[in-house]
């Protein structure tokens, strides 16, 4: 699943063996337990790393758009981690943002990083946490599917791919209208 984690963890306990053989007895009568445990830590080591679920999407925009929304489905690994950055061909660049209402205009601010405890879930939705894509260098068009690399604080990159999507239950969906503001503020905005 983890390839790079996996070779790596591997050269890590052959080293550990080279030592252990050239050690003492004891030791030798490890290594049945010790081999065992090998891919147990380079397990560990990917399951510390955030999820990016599958259900995460990306709103599709119309043709004059300058900008676009990302909504991740996280879940936390082992460890906390933190979502401090991403990027994308398809855009400039990448802000985390959160849509706050101030009486009847709903406003943006942007997060300077994101925390996704362990085992827990982080859901981004319309009215609420996002991921910006500002300056969008062409349309996002449903159906296809968009490439994101995302920077975590503790595991580092991971690059994914996000479907994007008409936003759900359109109309009806309480987010619907906050997508509306959303786009609306980001385009009076200087
Ligand atoms: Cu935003």
């Amino acid at each position: 699943m983890f390839p790079t984690l996996t070779k790596r963890g591997s050269a890590a306990r052959l080293l550990a063996l080279a030592f252990a053989a050239a050690a003492t007895v004891s030791v030798a009568a490890q290594p049945p337990a010790a081999a065992g445990a090998a891919p147990a830590a380079a397990a560990a080591a990917a399951a510390a790393a955030p999820r990016v679920d599958p259900q995460s999407w990306a709103r599709a925009t119309v043709p004059t758009a300058r900008v676009g929304s990302v909504y991740l489905v996280l879940h936390g690994g082992a460890a906390e981690d933190r979502l401090v950055s991403g990027s994308t061909p398809v855009a400039e660049r990448v802000e985390l943002h959160q849509t706050i209402r101030e009486g009847d205009v709903m406003k943006m601010r942007e997060v300077p990083a994101l925390a996704v405890p362990a085992g827990g879930t982080v859901r981004m939705q319309p009215g609420g946490l996002h991921m910006m894509l500002v300056g969008l260098k062409r349309p996002l068009n449903e159906g296809e599917r968009i490439a994101l690399t995302l920077r975590f604080e503790r595991s580092g990159e991971q690059r994914v791919e996000i479907s994007v999507r008409e936003a759900p239950g359109h109309g009806a969906a309480p987010g619907a209208g906050h997508g509306a503001a959303h786009g609306a503020g980001h385009g009076a905005a200087p």
